[in-house]
């Protein structure tokens, strides 16, 4: 499992916070303090992580809601985006084109991991279909080329080579030239990693690439080095254009966090990591998937959608226009417009108090009869839809016939819409007596933990 402590601490912080009998300032400051605790064991650098925390805090708390939400939702919401944030919210990949060559070249420090990533590159994109094969450019270290050789074979994947060739860039020159005219469509280079430190590093990144000219270069990152991972991300970062970056030993490493925050902080993209010794062990990085998984939070896509929903939900004026009593079939169409692609009515009121009050019929509507009462009052005039006391009979007939639909469904449409407004107007008669505001400017504020 990758980051495992990591996960599990930050975890157990939600599920804390998800026993609390309310979410108020109190439960807030808690879920901070676990949150960074977990974060700076995880060797996340101090700065970062309490940056985070005041986005957190000030977030969680806000007074206002996105309708439709409850406040656990909201805070479990703005933990994942502020993660999301210090990881990378976009997903990058290297990029390969079939049919044409793409050199990938992987650059690191000693004992990083490169070899053992080019070989899992190798794999990945034999896997995708593409033709693929390795160089080794590693004329540094004398088993080297034994090394990748055997990940080669156990891949199936050729491999260019010369143990007796002392000159790293004439090698890999040579072995980028037969891939290329023996058409493969994705060349691998490994090279060497003697340098002590990133000055070295970039100096013959930057001869071999002036070389070679590969479409990507990889620095492979040592995920156990932690937040001193930003060191060379940033030196990366500057030195090339067509850079990605791999971060290994992501399994059991109890520094991951600090070295995914810490390279992510450089702006440099991180495409891949490596999560083991085994040559399957790559995934490709995706920083929202990534987050979601590492707060352990199984349903978070169905409850990121049931999020997404509620932002589209009415506005704060529809809401008032609602709650007003001043609620005409006209807004009752452009609701029912609405729901067409949000689904159920029972999202566009739940951000209302007392929405258990909503008759059932009208909270799980059928899609199907959504589209069909969105037909029937296309076809009342504009006059009928601000006064219904219009639509007699003789009325009723046009729009049926007009609509394709029968009488009974135009009566049933209006019995909804009555009922619906009835409620509403005994909703702000409740509320007066109660004492509530009216809410001069908006929704009323809504109890803390909903
Ligand atoms: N657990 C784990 N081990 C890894 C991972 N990636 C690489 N390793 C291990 O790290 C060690 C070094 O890996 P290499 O691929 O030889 O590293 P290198 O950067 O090529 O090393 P040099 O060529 O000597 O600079 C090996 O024992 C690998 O099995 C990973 O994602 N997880
Ligand atoms: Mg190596």
């Amino acid at each position: 499992m990758v980051l495992e402590k990591l996960s599990s601490s930050l975890n157990s912080a939600l599920r804390k916070l998800l026993r609390m009998p309310t979410i108020d300032e109190k439960a807030i400051k808690e879920l901070v303090k676990d949150l960074q605790r977990a974060l700076l064991q995880a060797d996340v650098k101090v700065d970062l992580v309490f940056e985070l925390s005041k986005n957190i805090q000030k977030r969680a708390l806000s007074k206002e809601l996105p309708p439709g939400i409850t406040r656990r939702e909201h805070v479990i919401k703005t933990v994942y985006n502020e993660l999301v944030t210090v990881l990378g919210e976009k997903t990058e990949v290297i990029r390969v084109k079939p049919g044409q060559t793409t050199i990938i070249m992987a650059i690191g420090i000693q004992g990083s991991g490169k070899t053992t990533s080019c070989a899992k590159l190798a794999y990945f994109h034999k896997k995708k279909g593409f033709k693929t094969a390795l160089v080794c450019g590693d004329t540094y270290r004398p088993a080297a080329f034994d090394q990748l050789s055997q990940l080669a074979a156990s891949i199936n994947v050729p491999i260019y080579g010369d143990p007796s060739e002392k000159d790293a860039i004439k090698l890999v020159n040579r072995g980028v030239e037969q891939f290329t005219e023996e058409k493969y469509e994705v060349i691998i280079v490994d090279t060497a990693g003697r340098h002590k430190d990133e000055t070295f590093l970039i100096e013959e990144m930057k001869a071999i690439e002036r070389a070679i000219h590969p479409h990507d270069i990889v620095l492979v990152i040592d995920g156990t080095l932690g937040q001193q991972a930003y060191i060379q991300a940033e030196a990366f970062k500057e030195a090339t254009d067509i850079g990605s970056i791999l971060v290994t030993k992501l399994d059991g490493s109890a520094r991951g966090g600090g070295a995914l925050s810490a390279v992510a902080a450089t702006g440099a993209p991180i495409k891949f990591i490596g999560t083991g010794e085994k040559i399957e062990d790559l995934e490709k990085f995706n920083g929202p998937r990534f987050v979601g998984r590492l707060l352990g939070m199984g349903d978070l896509t169905s409850l990121l959608e049931k999020l997404k929903e509620a932002e589209i939900t009415p506005s704060k004026k529809e809401a008032k226009v609602f709650l007003s009593g001043k609620f005409t079939l006209l807004d009752f169409r452009e609701q029912i417009k609405k729901m067409g692609k949000i689904g159920p009515l029972s999202k566009i009121f739940s951000f209302l108090p007392g929405v258990a009050n909503i008759p059932e019929e009208l909270k799980s509507m059928s899609e199907e009869k959504i589209k069909r009462w969105e037909h029937i009052l296309d076809s009342m005039r504009t006059e009928e839809l601000i006064n219904t006391k219009l639509l007699k009979r003789s009325r009723v007939v046009r729009v049926a016939r007009g609509s394709g639909s029968e009488v009974k469904e135009v009566r049933e449409l209006l019995q909804q819409y009555n009922m619906l407004r009835k409620l509403m107007k005994g909703m702000r008669g409740r509320r007066r007596m109660k004492g509530l505001p009216m809410m001069p400017g908006g929704l009323p504020d809504l109890p803390l933990d909903t």
